[in-house]
């Protein structure tokens, strides 16, 4: 018995990497359930298993996935109860944006942090295109920064144009499993390559294109780096996955607004119109970014929608 990580899976072959660095094909046997869950995939990117080499076949056999740390998911349909696990143990998130060519809206930002936050994944920051920005790109993006580290969120500039940047992220992504996820055409490849050349990943693959909004099963991949470390790259997910979040606990995944909401007058505040209401005080008085609380107020009028 071996003990291994899943670099690889396609839902019936797996790929690991052993402790002497080599990667061993492998299949699973048996059956793995995840307590509570329905899942359409045993074993994820990201997942500790311990396996069987056969020497004869010069691949493995699964037998046992250790307990993961976290893990993030999508539902396997749209219509199905079932979910797909996207990658485990994952120890950090980066979502890259833009201020133009293309613009990351602030919501779907939000978006991204509060599922991370849902997760207990941190997650990151990373401004890519700085070479691109005037003035004005400028200041917005001065000011995305001052808002989002205040809360806790560190932020990257980075200009893969100009190779700027890079230095600081690969620190920062030494001996972890890293997620990267962000809009389309936002540089994400264009990162995985200069951080590995080797990897020779095309960008702006058209057939990405067209898969996004269609549920298509893609399986992520996870790809090792020099410096050491592992890159979550995940094509058919421009967000990060979905969780099912209850109404009353979507203002618990903005830090900043959960903090605040202690003070509120009444225990299930949903921070909208009640009497002594902490939260709203706190915008009003610019404690609390009004972006911050559109992008809440969004979440959870589409919730509501949900239950309509
Ligand atoms: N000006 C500029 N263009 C960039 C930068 N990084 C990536 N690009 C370009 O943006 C486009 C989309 O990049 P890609 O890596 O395919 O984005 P992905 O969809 O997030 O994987 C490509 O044409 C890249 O050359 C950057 O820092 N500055
Ligand atoms: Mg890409
Ligand atoms: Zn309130």
């Amino acid at each position: 018995m071996e003990k291994g990580l899943v670099i690889k899976s396609t839902g019936s072959r797996y790929k690991v990497l052993n402790k002497k660095g080599e990667v061993i094909g492998c299949t699973i046997k048996g059956k793995f359930r995840v307590k509570e869950l329905r899942t359409t995939n045993p074993v994820a990117v990201g997942d500790n298993v311990l396996f069987e080499f056969e020497r004869s076949t010069n691949s493995g056999i699964i037998t046992e996935v250790l307990e993961r740390k976290n893990y993030i998911l999508r539902k396997a349909s749209n219509l199905s109860k079932e979910s797909q696990i996207i990658a485990a143990n994952i120890d950090q998130a980066f979502l890259m944006i833009t201020i133009i060519l293309p613009e990351t809206p602030v919501e779907f930002i939000d978006r991204f942090l509060i599922t991370a936050e849902a997760y207990r994944v941190p997650a990151n920051i990373i401004i890519n295109k700085v070479d691109l920005y005037g003035k004005k790109e400028t200041e917005r993006m001065e000011y995305l920064i001052s808002l989002y580290s205040k809360i806790g969120y560190e932020c990257f500039r980075l200009s893969l144009i100009s190779n700027s940047g890079t230095d600081i992220l690969k620190e920062k992504m030494k001996d972890r499993i890293s997620l990267i996820a962000g809009n389309s055409g936002v540089g994400k490849t264009t990162l995985l390559n200069i951080l590995n050349p080797a990897l020779n990943l095309k960008t702006e693959e058209v057939s990405d294109y067209h898969k996004q909004g269609k549920h298509v099963t893609t399986f992520p991949e996870m790809h090792k780096m020099p410096f050491e470390g592992f890159i979550i790259d995940s094509p058919g997910i421009r967000g990060f996955g979905v969780v099912d979040m209850n109404r009353n606990e979507i203002y618990h995944f903005f830090p900043e607004i959960f903090r605040i909401s202690k003070n509120c007058r009444f225990y299930n505040c949903l921070h909208l119109d009640e009497p002594d209401c902490a939260v709203r005080n706190a915008v009003e008085n610019k404690l609390i970014d009004p972006l911050r609380y559109k992008s809440y107020l969004n979440i959870l009028e589409d919730e509501n929608r949900k239950y309509r």
